[in-house]
């Protein structure tokens, strides 16, 4: 039940998010060449730096933040039968992430903003990356304050009544990103504006990374959970079955929403800013957060089991044959499920403090979060877009098998260039450098994986160009649909009433408060009182 200005909101958030996700491929196809060492006449740090800081920020920051909003709308509304809450505020929150997308632009491109998408100090930016930056957080508060109001709204007119399950997993998303983003808010106000407008001289690099590491892990959560939502309210469908157990869902997004959060210090495991015993308790909790992943494979593939066992799929394995294979959301499925089997590998073998060490800044990491962000996450927002477009345009796709092989280029792409990067990471190849001559015997066993990389790089950007052009066309020329049916696609199915731990999220967030302050209150607190880099301050 969208109306029409949902339609507009969604398609409006979709297109500033697909278009930053193309431009994006497009830096992305320069940084392997570059990087590659093996086209002398493109060999620039300046230029690759700019790159990859604007190829980060749009892939990270605008297509997620975007893409979540526009899909977000259009959740709530469709799954609650009900209007979007306060349209008028949710254009200005548009509005507001737009600009401030066009402020960090300007010095992104000029080479005044390469401080990579972390944006760690002391490598400053020029003051309108960060006051972006800003706004772009900003604009998107306004959204998780309307996906809040309108869980609230529709609880108080269904009292008693159990949450469906993608508005309680978007409901989830909002408070997890309020949580979230505020630590990167406070490093932004306290530290990096006054900063860079000249009103301090210096920062605590220490706090600042721990600031951000508040923010960097719950982030990637906050990019996967659209995904999750793909995973659960559309895919037993569009496979000819059911989902599997609605109450393990809940727990999954639940669980993703408690310990996402105080785990960020696996990023800091080699800085020397926080002690030990900090860096092991995130480390536990960061296993913890593995477990809902873990179930969300167990409750997808049981419900992918049960759809390919109706279709006459028989023995151990013959459902996975009689799946079908040909719908563009099982099969996207079934590539991010094989694509987050060894990116999630990859992310406990990070996780792992004393793994971390072999690991940390080589290109492993590059090959670990493409893998699984650009991998398994993307995938499913491809496989989003296919199903929501005829339904926000009112045409059918242009082609369903341009779409199938759109998908499987990508995964292919995806395997061909974060493989090598998984192995130069072992092989010592540090990550974030440009082309670098090491005039080493050593790195001589780079160069057949580099290839590879450039390889992978150019079936990515040919992969990505038919996605957006297969919107584009759709969009423009699709032949109409006959007849636009409401809940064609989303899982709704009934649920029994559940209990409010279940179903409301007033207890949890009292949890994470709780968490948040045990794990971060005296990492934060000691920037205050001890001399930071005093080495008695800790202990040595
Ligand atoms: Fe990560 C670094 C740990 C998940 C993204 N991660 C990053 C960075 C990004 C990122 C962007 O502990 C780089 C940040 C930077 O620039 O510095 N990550 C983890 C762990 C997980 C994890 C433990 N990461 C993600 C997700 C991301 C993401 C999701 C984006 C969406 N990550 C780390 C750590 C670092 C890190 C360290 C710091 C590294 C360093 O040193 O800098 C877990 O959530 C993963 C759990 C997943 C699993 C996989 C289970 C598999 C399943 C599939 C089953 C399918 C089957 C096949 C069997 C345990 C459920 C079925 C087949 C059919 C045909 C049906
Ligand atoms: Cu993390």
């Amino acid at each position: 039940m969208n109306d029409t200005t949902t339609q507009k909101l969604t398609l409006f958030n979709f297109w500033v998010a697909f278009g930053a996700f193309g431009l994006a491929c497009f830096f992305g196809l320069y940084q392997v060449l570059e990087r590659s060492g093996m086209f002398s006449f493109i060999q620039s740090p300046a230029v690759y730096f700019a790159s990859v800081s604007t190829h980060g920020v749009l892939m990270a920051f605008v297509l997620t933040t975007f893409f979540i909003m526009g899909f977000g709308y259009y959740t709530a509304t469709d799954s609650l039968k009900q209007p979007i809450w306060n349209p008028k505020l949710a254009w200005a929150g548009y509005g507001v992430c737009l600009f401030g997308v066009v402020l960090a632009a300007v010095p992104l491109l000029l080479g005044k903003a390469s401080v990579l998408y972390t944006f760690y100090p002391p490598i400053q930016a020029n003051a309108f990356f960060y006051i972006g930056a800003t706004l772009l957080v900003v604009g998107s508060w306004i959204w998780a304050v309307i996906m809040i109001v309108m869980l609230q709204q529709w609880k108080q007119a269904h009292p008693g009544e159990t949450v469906p399950l993608p508005m309680f997993a978007t409901a989830a998303n909002a408070f997890l990103w309020l949580w979230t983003s505020a630590g990167v808010a406070m490093e932004a106000v306290f530290q990096l504006l006054p900063w860079s407008l000249g009103l301090m001289d210096t920062i605590d690099v220490g706090l600042a990374r721990t600031l951000f590491a508040w923010t960097l892990h719950p982030i990637v959560y906050f990019w996967l959970i659209p995904a999750y939502i793909a995973l659960y309210s559309y895919v037993p469908q569009a496979a000819g079955g059911k989902l599997f157990s609605d109450e393990l869902a809940r727990l999954a997004f639940l669980l993703i929403l408690v310990f996402g959060l105080p785990i960020g210090f696996h990023h800091l495991y080699m800085d020397p800013e926080q002690n030990h015993g900090w860096k092991l308790l995130h480390m536990v909790g960061t296993f913890a957060v593995a477990i809902p992943t873990l179930l969300t494979g167990f409750t997808v593939i049981a419900s992918l089991e049960m759809a390919g066992r109706q279709r006459g799929g028989q023995g151990l394995f013959g459902w996975i044959g009689a799946l079908p294979w040909k719908n563009p959301m099982v099969l996207a499925a079934i590539l991010s499920l094989l694509m987050l089997v060894l990116g999630g590998f990859g992310g406990i073998v990070n996780a792992s403090y004393a793994m971390n060490a072999m690991v940390h800044n080589t290109a492993w990491v590059p090959g670990h979060f493409h893998l699984i962000f650009a991998g398994t996450v993307v995938t499913l927002y491809f496989a989003l877009a296919y199903q929501l477009w005829p339904r926000l345009c009112g045409r059918k796709l242009i082609s369903e098998e341009l779409v199938l092989v759109q998908l499987w280029s990508w995964f292919i792409g995806m395997g061909i260039m974060t493989t090598p990067w998984h192995v130069l990471g072992l092989l010592g190849q540090p990550r974030r450098i440009s082309a670098v001559h090491y005039n080493s015997v050593l790195t001589l066993a780079w160069d057949p994986y580099e290839l590879l990389m450039v390889i992978g790089g150019f079936v990515l950007l040919v992969s990505a160009c038919l996605f957006v052009y297969l919107l584009y066309k759709t969009q423009t020329e699709g032949v109409g649909l006959e007849s636009q049916s409401g809940d064609e696609g989303m899982n709704l199915q009934p649920v029994r009433p559940l209990p409010a731990w279940l179903n409301d999220f007033g207890l949890w967030n009292r949890v994470i408060g709780v968490l948040m302050a045990l794990s971060y209150g005296v990492p934060i607190l000691q920037f205050f009182f001890l001399k930071t880099y005093s080495p008695t301050a800790w202990g040595y």
